[in-house]
């Protein structure tokens, strides 16, 4: 992937030029991305001085899934919401932060799309200055146009996604989306208050000797899963295979990022204590998925491809295995066995 240094592309005028490329792209879409961006840059600022400000630490209220919500979970939530609750181009949103799809509220007008996001994943390291990240993905309405959306709209398998990806707020804030022709990473000038275009078409590598998972649920895995990691870390001479290093930050964003750009895999296997795993379908692993398989990797979920579940509620999870297309065969080939 060829880094951008001949020339200042916004991500505004990528998006625009992307459009042009799209058969029958009417700019609703492109309004939907533009739209977020401002909300990103809004959460960037809250987030990068969130220690000079009353931002860090816990609301004191516990969201869907029961994990206590910390200030800047809610913040970044309300801003996605308000920034695209008129805009006209949605018929509804969906949050790991609300129990239900939210609607748009009147007097704006339903449109086209809807907006899946996880606000502030990886929240529970705000406090210790950790990189975290917002991730989103929208799909095209499946119910009559001009109503409300409903749930149906939101549960349509991954490859309906017609555009995905992911904020990342760390040492620099980058943006990286995909609309179905390739991963673009945009990364955010903060004198200017631009996301320029950094990293052009990015393709994940082949193969990569980073593996990304918790280690400490070792003991609660399908001893298939554990027998790959046993031999993830061996050095096996007559397989010419080196053992591979342990990355894993426990931020979805940052370990998916790094495994985008270096190669590996990064895994949230399903265990004894979370049959399905812990990563969310709908606005977690489904857009990672398309951002990584986009460019040119494979996500799974242990059996499938995470992209071809059909979700049958807003907040189920998944297991996930993603990342460079031979890492993620090795992990299947473990799975396979007996
Ligand atoms: P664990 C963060 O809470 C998150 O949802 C993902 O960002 C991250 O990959 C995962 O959970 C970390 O979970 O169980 O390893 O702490």
């Amino acid at each position: 992937m060829p880094l951008v240094h001949d020339k200042v592309i916004t991500i505004e005028r990528h998006i625009i030029e992307q459009q042009e490329r799209s058969d029958g792209a009417t700019g609703d879409f492109s309004a939907v991305l533009r739209d977020l961006t401002l909300a990103f840059k809004i959460i960037n600022r809250e987030v990068m001085r969130a220690g000079l400000v009353d931002a860090l630490g816990a609301t004191g209220t516990r969201n869907i899934q029961g994990e206590m919500v910390q200030k800047l979970d809610a913040f970044a939530d309300t801003v996605i919401y308000r920034a695209m609750d008129h805009t006209g181009h949605l018929c509804g949103m969906a949050s790991e932060e609300n129990a239900d799809i939210l609607p748009i509220p009147e007097p704006y007008k339903c449109g086209k799309y809807v907006l899946l996001f996880d606000p502030l994943d990886g929240s529970s390291n705000i406090d210790v200055n950790v990189s975290i990240g917002t991730i989103f993905s929208i799909l095209r309405r499946v119910t009559p146009e001009g109503t409300p959306g409903t749930l149906k709209d939101f549960l349509q398998p991954g490859y309906k996604q017609i555009a995905a990806g992911y904020t990342i707020y760390g040492p620099s804030t980058m943006l990286v989306y995909t609309a179905g022709r390739g991963v673009y990473g945009f990364t955010y000038d903060p004198s200017v208050g631009e996301f320029l275009l950094s990293h052009d078409d990015i393709r994940i590598p082949p193969h990569g000797t980073i593996y990304s998972v918790n280690e400490g649920n070792y003991h609660k895995w399908d001893r298939r899963m554990q027998r790959y990691i046993d031999w993830a870390k061996k050095d096996i001479p007559e397989e010419g295979k080196k053992a591979y290093s342990l990355r894993y930050i426990g931020s979805m964003v940052a370990d998916v990022h790094r495994t985008l750009l270096y190669g590996g895999v990064f895994l949230y296997p399903a265990d004894i204590k979370s049959h399905r795993g812990k990563l969310r379908l709908l606005y977690e692993a489904n857009p990672m998925s398309f951002v990584v398989e986009q460019a040119g990797g494979l996500a799974r979920d242990g059996g499938q491809r995470v992209l071809e579940i059909l979700p049958e509620k807003l907040h189920q999870r998944t297991p996930l295995i993603v990342g460079s297309p031979q890492n993620v065969t090795e992990v299947e080939r473990f799975l396979k066995e007996d």
